[in-house]
């Protein structure tokens, strides 16, 4: 009887995740567009059923507004435009949280960047947070789902919520979300942010991104993570926007199209950031286990966008 070594692959299996491998690569080049459209010419009539959805959502010229300029730019202010007693309720849970640190952080699940810490662990059950959590009810603002899924002409599904605590990295290098980078989660990916600590300058690691037109040059790029020589060696400096601005500051930006990077944060500075992530359906990669579980009454339009 011959033993394979799990770690060993066949031929076959090898060619397998090389294919996977260069797949990945080109998804994240325009190229991906093709995957894209094949998938989901897979679901014929599924992006009109998910328009017709959209279409049950109210509409506000302000609304019509945003949508343009995160069209245009690749990024909107959206403080004015968010319920403001929403965003009190994610701020009352994130620094409920903040005062339980210790604890948690020492629970935390996902260790890999040192510079964040999740805190929200303890509210998942399976990994799936319930509909009526005040992160989720965030999430689901009818006006920010309006803002969202006008500019991507469907409706956009809810991917994730997060809540990070960054902290400073002392001497380390610079790593993950703190260089310069695109999102790829999927050809479409727009997040909705609040800063739920006050930015009140370079040192508290701002939101720093790229608007979508300077940042088009790095659209095909190969490289993931960028440090500023490589950025900056492409594109002007006076490009750059730094999110300098008070807690409870909301904005939404296209991360696959806009160049982003913080969390640099200096000294004793902390700064906790609320983000939700949606991308346009249906995704390109496998779908993950599910990340909501229904609590309390959902409408149609809130069943579709979390797919329960
Ligand atoms: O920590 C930050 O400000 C960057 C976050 C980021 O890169 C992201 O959410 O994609």
């Amino acid at each position: 009887m011959t033993t394979i070594d799990a770690g060993v692959q066949t031929p076959k299996k090898r060619k397998q995740s090389q294919f996977r491998r260069l797949l990945w690569h080109v998804n994240r080049t325009d190229l991906g567009w093709v995957t894209k459209t094949a998938i989901a010419s897979m679901q014929p009539g599924a992006r009109a059923r998910r328009r017709a959805v959209l279409n049950k959502l109210p509409t506000a010229p302000e609304w019509s507004a945003a949508s343009r300029q995160l069209d245009q730019d690749g990024y909107v202010d959206v403080t004015s435009l968010v319920d403001r007693s929403l965003a009190q309720a994610v701020l009352d849970v994130g620094q409920s949280k903040v005062a339980r640190l210790d604890e948690l952080s020492g629970k935390q699940q996902q260790g890999h960047k040192s510079f964040w810490v999740s805190l929200l662990d303890e509210d998942l059950v399976n990994g799936a947070f319930a509909t009526d959590h005040p992160f989720v009810r965030y999430a689901l603002q009818p006006g920010m789902l309006r803002i969202i899924g006008d500019y991507m002409h469907d409706l956009p599904q809810l991917s994730d919520v997060l809540l990070t605590l960054s902290r400073p990295t002392e001497n380390k290098a610079l790593s993950y979300s703190q260089l310069w980078h695109l999102d790829h989660d999927d050809k479409r990916v727009c997040k909705l942010f609040i800063y739920l600590t006050d930015v009140r300058d370079t040192a508290d690691g701002p939101f720093t991104f790229i608007p979508a037109p300077p940042s088009r040059s790095f659209r095909n790029t190969l490289k993931s993570h960028m440090s500023d020589d490589t950025v900056f060696a492409k594109v002007d400096r006076s490009a750059v926007k730094e999110l300098v601005a008070p807690r409870l500051t909301s904005f939404i930006v296209n991360t696959a199209r806009c160049l982003h990077m913080g969390s640099r944060i200096l000294s004793d500075r902390t700064r906790l950031l609320y983000t939700a992530t949606y991308i346009q359906p249906p995704r390109m990669y496998p779908e993950p286990a599910p990340r909501f579980r229904a609590s309390g009454p959902l409408s149609d339009v809130e069943r579709a966008v979390m797919r329960l």
